[in-house]
């Protein structure tokens, strides 16, 4: 592999230890290399928290080595004042003559400054190196910059047969397709978004927490479609334990610390407005879990990313059918006995 491709490897691999600790920040890697040895690495950890090169330049132990040295980055140094200064600074106060970067920060704040001022410092930059991984590893926060919405991630169970539910369900008990595996993976991908997104139905049904209390991470903020304020006071989702954001047509009286009432019009494009609202809510990627017609709804609108079905082995011969999601053959993956499938939105 070539030298470059190599460094800029272990930057990818070193930022996605922050996936889901980040947000609203991106996840960047930077290792620091010298006569083609590490001598320094770090990773963006928080929001708020030293950026990566902070951490790398900070790992290194012998300083005066760092005017011979070259710096890899993921993403573009930062050229602006945010919570942290400006990683570029850093680099030329310690005069790192050379910087490889995997791709160009979409962040109208810094969108190629940054490179203009290591260039003009007199800092050899090269830009572009596994630039495809590099911007797949933040497809999140590229989303979320470049078409001003959250990145959607579907998910859903399905029987056998197509069903994500029987007809009856059973002493109104949430019925389980999927096994323990996919149970765990699933709160696994919560602690990766920042946000999780069901309707009523599902909320009223199954009175569901919506966390990843089966995996250590952030629980996601929790987001409700709840068109005609009909969830119990009562119920988890109200609990004021997560941040919450209801969707509704009325407008609610009560307003807890942790839970956020919007209205929108439910005659009107409910999936574009929800988007709309959460962007505005800075939620950089939502996982949408549920139920079918929640789901089917941004489907229609055209408003996914990527859908991740598990085929369970039951069969349910009757039911509510699965969401219609014309082109399912992507990835296949299997978790114990579960197929999961993942499929992406190319449009
Ligand atoms: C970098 N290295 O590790 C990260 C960068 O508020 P701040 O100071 O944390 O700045 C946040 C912005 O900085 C973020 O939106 C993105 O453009 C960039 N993130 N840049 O050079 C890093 N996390
Ligand atoms: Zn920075």
């Amino acid at each position: 592999m070539k030298i470059h491709e190599k460094y800029i490897k272990r930057c990818i691999e070193l930022a996605k230890n922050g996936l889901g600790t980040t947000y609203p920040n991106p996840l960047v890697g930077s290792v620091i290399v010298y006569k083609d040895k590490i001598i320094g690495e770090g990773w963006h950890k928080k929001s708020g928290e030293p950026h990566a090169e902070v951490n790398a330049v900070n790992s290194v132990k012998d300083k005066s080595l760092l005017n011979k040295a070259t710096i890899y980055v993921s993403l573009e140094p930062c050229s602006h004042f945010g919570k942290t200064p400006p990683c570029c600074d850093l680099i030329i106060k310690n005069k790192i003559p050379n910087v490889v970067i995997g791709t160009v920060d979409p962040n109208i704040k810094v969108a190629g400054n940054g490179i203009k001022k290591l260039i003009e410092a007199g800092i050899h930059v090269t830009v572009g190196i596994l630039e495809e991984e590099c911007h797949e590893l933040n497809k999140r926060f590229f989303t979320f910059h470049e078409k001003k919405r959250p990145y959607i991630i579907l998910k859903w169970a399905e029987s056998q047969d197509g069903f994500i539910a029987p007809n009856e369900k059973l002493e109104k008990k949430p019925v389980w397709i999927t096994n323990t595996y996919s149970r765990q993976l699933v709160h696994k991908w919560r602690t990766e978004e920042q946000a999780i997104l069901v309707g009523t139905q599902t909320v009223i049904d199954d009175n569901p927490k919506l966390d990843a209390r089966d995996w250590y991470g952030n629980n996601p903020i929790r987001v409700v479609l709840d068109q005609n304020n009909r969830i119990p006071k009562d119920n988890h989702i109200l609990d004021n334990q997560v941040k919450t954001i209801l969707f509704s047509r009325f407008e609610m009286a009560v307003e807890k610390e942790n839970s956020i009432f919007e209205t929108i019009d439910f005659e009107k494009n409910v999936a574009q407005q929800v988007i709309q609202s959460l962007y505005k809510h800075n939620i950089q990627s939502v996982i949408i879990e549920g139920g079918r017609q929640t789901i089917q709804t941004f489907i229609d609108a055209n408003l996914w990313d990527e859908a991740r079905i598990f085929i369970g082995k039951v069969q349910f011969k009757n039911g509510i059918k699965a969401p219609n999601l014309v082109n399912k053959q992507f990835e296949k993956h299997l978790i114990g006995a579960d197929e999961l499938i993942i499929s992406r939105n190319h449009d």
